[in-house]
């Protein structure tokens, strides 16, 4: 089975391969959040909310294995590096109060996956420190445990957590598939170059397909 795609069609194995969707939290994506109170126009990333609930829905459906991942830290901080809370900085930083609570502090209102996106009770979901969701995490664990060799990756945002994902996941033997339109960015022209890179020098780090391709190859 394959998968239309950049460079190349995806050798898709669907009991090997799960679907991962990366922070797709309250503050990033809401009107009322973190991304928005910076002056961000949240609705670049709200154009994936609807290809992202059509391709879980397809997934789940054919019982295949769904993974959640939510960029947050400790209360206290403390696995919050001070490289990135300087790098992070803007009108508001990671601890503050912002407008759904603390910014990027588990347990808080905005580091919620949003709604329509809410993981179902069997779903892991990885609570990562980190722009990757493969450091100082147990996914690379949870993946072999599965027995996951290819992975779907979805979410927020293109040029940062997606594409350090799949950078991270490339490099540990992962063959990643990035449907663009269930991707997304705050800035159109990092989400395109991103794109282009992951395909780009024979799919150097992965494959770009569109979820009709997806969902395509998931319909019995
Ligand atoms: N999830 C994720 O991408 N976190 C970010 O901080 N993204 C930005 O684009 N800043």
């Amino acid at each position: 089975m394959s998968i239309a795609a950049e460079p190349y069609a995806f050798p898709f194995a669907p009991e090997t391969c799960a679907l991962l969707v990366i922070d797709m939290q309250r503050d990033f994506l809401e009107p009322g959040g973190f991304g928005a109170a910076l002056g961000n126009d949240v609705s670049l990333l709200r154009r994936t909310i609807a290809p992202n609930r059509r391709l879980l829905d397809a997934w789940r459906g054919a019982g295949l294995q769904v993974l959640h991942t939510r960029e947050g830290h400790q209360p206290d901080l403390s696995d919050l590096p001070e490289a990135k809370k300087t790098r992070a900085r803007s009108a508001l930083t990671i601890g503050d109060a912002g407008p759904m609570g603390r910014i990027l502090v588990r347990g808080e209102k905005g580091h919620a996956i949003i709604p329509e996106l809410a993981p179902l009770p069997a779903e892991p979901v990885i609570d990562k420190p980190g722009k990757g969701a493969l450091w100082a995490t147990d996914l690379h664990a949870t993946l072999q445990r599965l027995g996951i060799r290819q992975l779907v990756v979805t979410g927020v945002t293109t040029e940062v957590c997606v594409h350090t994902t799949v950078r991270e996941a490339n490099d540990r033997g992962y063959d990643c598939l990035v449907p663009a339109d269930c991707v997304g960015s705050y800035f159109p022209d990092l989400h395109a170059a991103a794109l282009k890179m992951i395909s780009a020098q024979g799919g150097i780090f992965g494959w770009v397909s569109h979820s009709d391709h997806v969902l395509a190859a998931l319909s019995p």
